[in-house]
């Protein structure tokens, strides 16, 4: 969907246009289109620290961070020496390295409830391990999920919520047989009476909840006071898997990801993005009571060509090595930023007079078009996504790139400066002009 602009796009049209030939939507991931947001998105051709710049040589501020790896900025020099070093070896052999255990051990000492870890190339290969591994364990089928959650694409996790409470999940995309979510109940989150609902109508079969302990997938969204705590003491009570989905969380909200902040303690923990210092991987994990059920020890198979891939290895414990040796420093740093730029928008909306309001948990955040708290997909839904996009084409076109949807997380990163926070605060005030004058 073509817009008017004033950014320079011929050569990322020609790019766009190449790559539709050959790709689905020119994209390898459909968010990446602008069908939510309209306009052109820019093919990207380099990144340094907090900024990017695409084939016309526009120059933006980034708070996408490859959709939340990114927290030490773009091309940061310890994890591409890393990587250039663990490439000098060779790329991939098909057997254990030295640097799968070295990540492990970084993991784990990150995550002290969990005893073993296995790594995968994906988040979605990490949930859907983890569903299967919770599945092993209870000899149960039935899976609870939130709306508004996303796990990544895994056919059972690609539901839309039935009508009503605990109903099961209908699915959410073409090519998911409705017997592939026949077994999966999609909840709305932050609502507590709806698990024990659940929990009552399916009696002894429900193998696991699965959720997001900071939702970035309806845009961010914090669990309320006490929901967390009560998922927990719901599924010990019920014998039920708890798995924290913290592929967007980890390292992200602290160092110890969202267990650490809310000093709660799930059976399992997924992981991804940060983990592999923006190369691909995955993980989940938990105690060996569990985790001693993955094969080669036990009956549950997973396996992976490229799973604990050396480069990917080594640029994640380069990054992870750092956020272990600045913690004291970085995560304060990111807090007080986060929480500069989210307010500074926020003033310039209100100056406006434009409904906004925003969700923030450390430096993962999201501005909604909408006059009402959101605090779950049912309000969170209710947001202006057309206004939205009017906003992000204009912040883009004044250098700021967004995450393109309204329901999707933005992240900032240890390399964005105060320069970046007052340019897009002042992006902003253009923005809400534009917004309110269309
Ligand atoms: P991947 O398979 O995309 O590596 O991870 C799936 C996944 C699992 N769990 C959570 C909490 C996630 O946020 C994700 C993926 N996040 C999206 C961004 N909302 C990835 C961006 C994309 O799909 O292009």
């Amino acid at each position: 969907m073509a817009s008017t602009t004033s950014r320079k796009v011929e050569q990322s049209r020609r790019l766009q246009q190449r790559a539709e030939s050959m790709i689905p939507g020119g994209v390898n991931s459909p968010v990446r289109a602008f069908r939510s947001v309209g306009g052109d998105p820019p093919f990207i051709v380099r990144g340094k620290a907090s900024h990017t710049w695409d084939a016309d040589d526009n120059e933006y501020i980034d708070y996408v961070c490859s959709w939340g790896p990114l927290i030490l900025g773009h091309a940061d020099p310890a994890v591409l020496d890393a990587i250039v070093g663990a490439a000098c070896n060779g790329t991939s052999f098909g057997a254990s390295t030295p640097s799968e255990a070295d990540l492990a051990e970084l993991v784990l000492s990150a995550f002290p409830n969990m005893q073993k870890v296995r790594f995968v190339s994906s988040g979605t290969e990490a949930t859907m391990s983890a569903i299967r591994l919770a599945r092993a364990y209870t000899k149960r089928k039935y899976i609870v999920k939130f709306e508004g959650c996303y796990h990544g694409h895994a056919d059972a996790l690609l539901v839309k919520a039935g009508s009503g409470v605990a109903t099961l999940g209908i699915p959410g995309s073409a090519g998911v047989p409705e017997e592939f979510t026949q077994f999966t109940v999609a909840l709305p989150f932050n609502n507590l009476s709806a698990v024990e609902h659940a929990f009552s109508k399916f009696k002894h079969q429900i193998a696991c909840v699965i959720v997001e302990p900071v939702v970035g997938n309806m845009g961010c969204v914090p669990a309320a006071d006490d929901y967390l705590v009560g998922l927990r003491l719901l599924t010990e009570k019920e014998r039920a898997v708890l798995i924290f989905d913290e592929v967007m969380t980890g390292f992200r909200v602290a160092f110890g990801g969202a267990q650490e902040l809310y000093n709660i303690k799930p059976d399992l923990t997924t992981m991804g993005k940060i983990i592999g210092g923006g190369l691909p991987v995955g993980a989940y994990g938990g105690p060996n009571e569990i985790m001693d059920l993955v094969a080669p020890l036990g009956p549950m198979y997973q396996a992976g060509t490229l799973s604990g891939n050396p480069l990917a290895m080594a640029a994640g414990c380069a990054m992870l090595k750092q956020l272990r040796e600045r913690k004291a420093e970085i995560y304060p740093q990111l807090e007080k930023m986060s929480g500069e730029l989210v307010e500074g928008v926020a003033a310039a909306a209100k100056d406006a007079g434009v409904a906004l309001t925003h969700n923030r948990v450390g430096s993962m955040f999201t501005w909604f078009f909408n006059d009402r708290p959101v605090t779950d997909w049912e309000s969170a839904s209710k947001s202006n996504t057309e206004m939205f996009g009017k906003f992000f084409r204009s912040m883009l076109d004044n250098g700021i790139y967004l995450p393109p949807s309204q329901f999707e997380a933005a992240f900032l990163g240890a390399t964005h400066t105060a320069e970046d926070i007052q340019k897009t605060i002042a992006a902003a005030k253009v923005a809400f002009g534009a917004v309110k004058e269309s």
